[in-house]
């Protein structure tokens, strides 16, 4: 089951993502833990991607996309996987696309996570507070979201056309979000 998770910064993607991969048995890729491990790291790419996202800007294609080519070839995902917060952009989505063709493979559902402005918000600023996340700052989350609906947003439609976009609300408990998503993927037609 090859999977992917979108939504606005702080919709819950990475909060669902590890319930949803744990679920179904496969596993959950982040390009955001994946630029997050490079924190301790002193390379040039290390320091570029550190600067970004402090910034609250997106990493280059170039750089994502070549860290997502590589992980997904690895075996532990020939069962599936469940991408978190990639792609982000339609030059990714065209990408990815080439990857999985390449074998043979689609995506099999595409899971948007819808929550308001002023919730996701609140939820970073909570975050800010109790992780001090470099990329929660009050500023840097205005940034975050203004890329978000310039450049992920329009995804969205992208997978629609697909038939394959599965809409659920991400408000609420965790736990009845977790319940609303399992719910739907496993109602999706075979
Ligand atoms: P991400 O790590 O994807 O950061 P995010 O959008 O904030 O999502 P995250 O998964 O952390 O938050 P979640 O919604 O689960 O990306 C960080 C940065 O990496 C980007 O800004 C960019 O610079 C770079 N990047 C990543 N992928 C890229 C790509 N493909 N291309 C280019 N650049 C890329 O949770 C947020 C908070 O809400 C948490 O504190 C959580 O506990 C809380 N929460 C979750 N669900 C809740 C609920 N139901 N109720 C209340 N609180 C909830």
């Amino acid at each position: 089951m090859r999977l992917l998770i979108m939504g606005p910064p702080g919709a819950g993607k990475g909060t669902q993502a590890i319930r949803i991969a744990e679920h179904y048995g496969i596993p959950a890729i982040s390009t955001g833990d994946i630029f997050r491990a490079m924190k301790t790291s002193e390379t040039d790419l290390a320091r570029q991607v550190r600067a970004i996202m402090q910034s609250g800007g997106y990493v280059s294609d170039e750089i994502t996309n070549q860290i997502v080519a590589d992980r997904i070839s690895e075996p532990d995902t020939t069962a599936g996987f469940l991408l978190d917060g990639y792609p982000r952009t339609v030059a990714q989505v065209a990408t990815l696309d080439e990857s999985l063709s390449v074998t043979g493979q689609a995506l099999d559902g595409v899971v948007s996570l819808v929550a308001n402005e002023s919730e996701v918000v609140a939820r970073l600023l909570r975050r800010a507070e109790t992780q001090g996340r470099a990329d929660d700052t009050e500023d840097t989350i205005r940034v975050r979201l203004k890329m978000y609906n310039e450049q992920t947003a329009p995804l969205i439609d992208i997978y629609r056309e697909r038939g394959i976009l599965i809409e659920v609300d991400g408000l609420g408990p965790v736990d009845e979000v977790t319940e609303r998503l399992l719910a739907a993927l496993d109602s999706r037609p075979a």
